[in-house]
């Protein structure tokens, strides 16, 4: 009996945590890349970039277009490593946002043209 209740409390623990919104780590690198570059989330889901090396204000956008999507709070190259920096992939930000195929691109304002770019593709 008891190993039921476990078993079952275990199944429906899983079953939460899979519906829950996850939190997807992206890396500001030293060579200037974003690591991984390209990554796949869940409408709900977070994006959280890390500085590594200092630097790399992101805006969203391409070849160094900014669509006004979501930016960090400064132009300027001066964020320490360790900074933090999320966007949520929300139903709402979506609508508000439509993007082709939920492909939101991004881009390192002073390192963009040395490829340090990325997207994040959101899954309905
Ligand atoms: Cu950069």
């Amino acid at each position: 009996m008891r190993i039921v209740l476990i078993l079952i409390s275990t199944l429906l623990i899983f079953k939460t945590s899979e519906a829950e919104p996850k939190t997807h780590r992206v890396l500001a690198y030293y060579n200037l890349q974003f690591v991984p570059k390209h990554i796949k989330v869940k409408v709900g889901d977070t994006v959280e970039w890390l500085w590594i090396s200092e630097g790399h204000p992101i805006k969203s956008g391409k070849d160094g277009k900014h669509d006004g999507v979501f930016a960090t709070s400064s132009d300027r190259a001066d964020f320490p490593a360790g900074t933090k920096f999320r966007v949520k992939f929300s139903k709402k930000m979506l609508r508000k946002h439509p993007k082709k195929r939920n492909r939101y691109h991004y881009y390192c304002l002073p390192h963009w043209h040395h490829g340090m770019v990325g997207s994040v593709k959101v899954k309905r």
